[in-house]
């Protein structure tokens, strides 16, 4: 269908990562014609631009793919603990080929803008190639962690070697053999890089603003039987994730309340297993001080282990935020990197960056001379994705003025003055504090839910209603205040980007309790919400119930 607005469909999706296929694939299952426009030339999303060196994911990969099918989860098979990139990348892409989904997605295809028609309730969606698309609903599947931030320093753009961002990294493998390589940036992509580009270049800089917590990942190949742990009962343990996003062994004890000895032997044992869990030691890690700087004490000891040189152990131990409070790193072998005669630590807290120049970069101490220039530098997260476009609702509002003060909306899905514009993943929701898959996974069978019964009801739209917005912001903060999150200056609350609004962005609740909320929510019709109109073109279901597969 077209018309003045353009072609007609049910729904544009923006983005083909992990939300965006799944949002396509549950949407086709309700009858919808729906549309994605995906700014890369290929599926995969963040998984499509991180293609740095060393880049794997920290979610044990057993548990980093979809749910929703059971064929799908039985048929593909994981090589790593942790899986490394090119095997995310294809395990996307294998999606989209068993799913038939590539069809419907449009590459190379930025949105530009999206407004809200209110005599029409529509979206006209533009991109950067001319596109104009008229839809009755948008899903933002955008992702938090897809806008590449390089930094503003002095004389960048005038380097004269090559310069790479992790988070936009090229097709063909950079070749780091006999390079003299500046990596700034120590964050999980640079620390992840760091022992890789080690091994080849000749000489690597790494450029430290500010220590990180790194906990060593002790990747293997996954054995037999683990994968038959999962496989010979997927569907139990899928339930079991609803509830917890990703499964760790999380205790039911204070630090404090056991003797040093006994932390001590805790911490040791989940450091030498791995992972993610070490922080899950205690269950007041994430709530107490004095907990936390038991794990933390713990981490600095190890670094003094594992470095030779007293000193660099020193500057690179974190002292300024408490574990955790920063997403912790994952890493191998990262502090042993720094053994290396070819490897050198740059304390930008003791020597800032001045400039860089055409031949390296100067600090207030001296020049280093370079040839290749890798910034893991990071995202303008959780939101620079989505106020890239500009988005227009009721009135000609636009989402960047309405979120000028830091994000506001219910449930991290709807933002009242922007009618059936659903946010997947976003602030005020669980996000990037949960596994994303299965946060992804609940928040579009809750989208697609929603739409199933305005269909039902024969209505036009759904917006969030201001008051509820207002006490689920508020909701979000308080319980984000009972934890030591705020204490970090972390891209989780915008103090990565100059100038944006300093807001704990994700929902520490947890997963299973929001699940509940919005469950809740559904069932009492829709409590905060306003169901309004009526729909100019009701949806098809399906004559069959839609198969798990
Ligand atoms: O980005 P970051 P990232 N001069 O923002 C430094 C996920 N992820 O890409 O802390 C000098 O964490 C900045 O210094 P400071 C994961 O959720 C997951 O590494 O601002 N330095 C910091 O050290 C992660 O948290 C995986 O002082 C500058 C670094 O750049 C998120 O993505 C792998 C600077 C940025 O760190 C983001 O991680 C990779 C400047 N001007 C990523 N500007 C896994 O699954 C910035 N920095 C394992």
């Amino acid at each position: 269908m077209s018309d003045q607005a353009g072609p007609r469909v049910d729904a544009v999706i923006v983005g083909a990562g992990f939300a965006g296929l799944y949002a396509l694939y549950r949407f086709r299952r309700l009858g919808l014609a729906a549309r994605v426009f995906e700014a890369g030339d290929g599926i995969g999303g963040v998984w499509f631009w991180n293609r740095y060196p060393g880049a794997r994911c920290d979610v044990e990969s057993m548990q980093y793919s979809y749910s929703f099918s059971e064929e799908l989860q039985q048929e593909w098979d994981w090589s790593e603990r942790f899986a490394p990139q090119p095997e995310i990348l294809d395990y996307i892409n294998h999606v989209a080929d068993r799913f038939d989904l590539r069809r419907d997605i449009q590459f190379e295809t930025r949105v530009t803008t999206a407004a809200f028609d209110e005599a029409e309730a529509r979206w006209t969606v533009e991109t950067d190639r001319g596109d104009r698309v008229a839809a009755r609903f948008c899903i933002m599947a955008t992702g938090c962690l897809s806008s590449a931030r390089v930094p503003d320093l002095p004389g960048l753009a005038d380097f004269a070697g090559d310069c790479f961002h992790t988070g936009a990294w090229p097709r063909t493998p950079v070749d780091f053999a006999g390079r003299q390589v500046a990596l700034i940036g120590t964050g999980s992509s640079g620390i992840q890089a760091t022992p890789v580009i080690a091994e080849q270049a000749a000489q690597l800089y790494v450029f430290q603003r500010t220590p990180n917590f790194v906990v060593p990942a002790r990747n293997r190949a996954l054995d037999p039987e683990t994968k038959q742990y999962w496989k010979g009962d997927y569907a139990a343990h899928r339930r079991r994730a609803r509830e917890v996003g990703t499964f760790y062994e999380f205790s039911d004890r204070r630090a404090m309340d056991v003797s040093k000895e006994e932390r001590r032997r805790e911490y040791a044992r989940r450091w030498q297993e791995g992972g993610v869990n070490f922080v899950h030691s205690f269950k007041d890690i994430y709530l107490d001080q004095d907990a936390n700087d038991t794990a933390a004490e713990f981490v600095r000891e190890r670094i003094r282990g594992l470095v030779a040189d007293p000193a660099i152990a020193d500057a690179l131990s974190p002292t300024d935020h408490p574990l955790g409070a920063k997403r912790i790193c994952v890493g191998g072998d990262y502090y042993e990197t720094f053994n290396r005669p070819s490897v050198t630590l740059v304390n930008l807290r003791a020597e800032p960056i001045e400039a860089v120049t055409p031949a390296g970069i100067r600090t207030g101490s001296q020049e280093y001379a370079v040839d290749t220039l890798v910034l893991a530098t990071g995202y303008d997260a959780m939101t620079g994705a989505l106020l890239a476009i500009d988005i227009r609702g009721r009135g000609g509002q636009s989402l960047r003025d309405k979120w000028a003060c830091g994000p506001v909306n219910y449930l991290g899905l709807m933002t009242a003055g922007f009618p059936n514009l659903f946010t997947v993943t976003g602030p005020g929701s669980p996000s990037v504090l949960v596994n994303m898959v299965i946060g992804i996974e609940q928040h579009i069978d809750w989208i697609a839910d929603c739409i199933g019964h305005l269909d039902t009801c024969g209505a036009a739209t759904i917006e969030a209603l201001a008051e509820a917005e207002e006490s689920w912001v508020a909701h979000v903060n308080a319980e984000a205040g009972l934890t030591l999150f705020p204490q970090a200056a972390s891209w989780y609350m915008g103090a990565n980007i100059p100038g944006k609004p300093r807001v704990f962005m994700p929902y520490v609740g947890g997963i299973g309790r929001y699940r509940r909320r919005c469950d809740e929510v559904a069932a009492r019709g829709y409590e905060g919400f306003e169901i309004a109109g009526k729909a100019a073109r009701p949806v098809q279901p399906l004559s069959e119930p839609p198969s798990t597969t």
